[in-house]
């Protein structure tokens, strides 16, 4: 065999052994738990149990009323079962001073959740205290509508007003919860608390007005790939691309580091690398930088760089090994294979003086796909956020 064909059949076996080289590791959610939204934690509605006057609300002739013992209105919490105990309303109820049907709403700007709202992983937990007085079907309820940007509703959700009789007929209130999908595009809730009035006076009383939101925890899926088809030549310039994605429903902190001591031994850096976005931004010089930065939901970047193969005989180990790693989990020195790194890319070098063309000892690991560590799936889970 001709010194020419044996150099082609190296190539044709070399791009059979190593068709695409990427590495994927998804870094997900330990749980499917939603936890509470970073962007927006804790408690949305102002003044909700109506213990700050009228802050935060807009209503005619809205006017908190003070509980009485034993009278209206009354912290008296009727359960499902019609049994009686008391719940924490605080001083006041939320009330309408008047003889007349009442709301009094305000409305909770949701934009700074946008980009976590728009993946529809975010979910809205609501609930409250309703009631009246007495057998009179005077009755709080509570009504949140989704908003769009134009104030268009998306989506309408009731906490229902009870009757009389689902109160026992005593003064006090039931509890009303629920929890639903916040519509992609929402970007505020418009929250009316309902004072409806039956007979005489308004009695209706509200309390505990409450909207949080949760969401799917973060979700960063890492992708690391070159256009290398084959065994390195000599001069040869290899493109690698490394691909983060948030895919959850929480802004994710990214904090990579790109190792090249395995690649540089063999090849000079000639670009890069280089980040596409400001959302994460690359620190370092030499062999060895920094990914770091916060992806909102949705978000992918990528980050590239290029290298050149030197001259055969100028070569380390003839293996350009590539490491992304968290930064606690870096191999030490000079990495010569993928071997015992998580996210790791390897591609040989090829002799192109040497005869036979390829050394078998380097076509055996020609142009691999690496998963080391185990597989391609670690799991670690973002932190909690600190709810007020
Ligand atoms: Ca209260
Ligand atoms: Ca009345
Ligand atoms: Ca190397």
């Amino acid at each position: 065999m001709s010194k020419t064909s044996l150099r082609r059949s190296a190539a044709r076996l070399a791009l059979a052994a190593a068709a695409a080289a990427a590495v994927t590791v998804t870094v997900a959610p330990a749980g499917a738990s939603a936890d509470p939204l970073v962007t927006q934690p804790g408690e949305l509605v102002v003044n909700g149990g109506g213990e700050d006057g009228t802050t935060g609300w807009t209503g005619r002739n809205f006017l908190p009323i003070p509980y009485t013992a034993g009278g209206y209105p009354a912290n008296t919490l009727v359960g499902p079962t019609g049994a009686l105990g008391t719940f924490n309303g605080g001083t006041y109820a939320l009330h309408a001073d008047t003889r007349a049907s009442e709301d009094a709403s305000q409305l909770v700007d949701l934009t700074p959740s946008a980009a976590s709202i728009d993946t529809g992983k975010v979910t809205a937990k609501m609930s409250a205290h309703v009631g009246g007085f007495g057998t009179q079907n005077d009755r709080g309820g509570v009504t949140y509508q989704f908003l769009g940007t134009d104030g268009n509703i998306l989506a309408t959700q009731v906490l229902p007003a009870p009757m009389a009789r689902e109160r026992g007929n005593v003064s006090g209130s039931v509890f009303r919860e629920a929890t639903v999908a916040v519509p992609v595009g929402t970007r505020s809730v418009n929250v009316v608390a309902q004072f409806i009035v039956d007979f005489g006076s308004n009695e209706a009383v509200v309390d505990n007005v409450s909207l949080t939101l949760d969401a799917a925890p973060s979700q960063l899926q890492v992708t690391h790939t070159s256009d290398a088809a084959g065994p390195i030549q000599d001069g040869q310039v290899v493109n690698y691309t490394v691909t983060l994605t948030n895919s959850g429903g929480q802004p994710v902190t990214v904090d990579r580091a790109l190792a090249l001591a395995g690649v540089l031994d063999d090849a000079d850096l000639v670009s890069g690398p280089t980040s596409s976005d400001g959302a994460l931004v690359v620190s370092g010089a030499g062999d060895l930088f920094g990914i770091n930065g916060t992806l909102a939901p949705g978000q992918t970047v990528t980050v590239v760089y290029s290298v050149v193969a030197k001259p055969y005989a100028e070569q380390g180990d003839h293996n350009l090994v590539s490491v992304l790693a968290d930064p606690a989990n870096l191999p030490a020195g000079v990495p010569g294979s993928c071997a015992g790194a998580g996210d790791c890319l390897e591609v040989a070098t090829a002799d192109t003086a040497a005869v036979p063309l390829v050394n078998p000892a380097v076509a055996g690991v020609a142009a691999a796909v690496v998963l080391a560590g185990g597989g391609a799936f670690m799991f670690t889970r973002r932190r909690k956020a600190t709810t007020a």
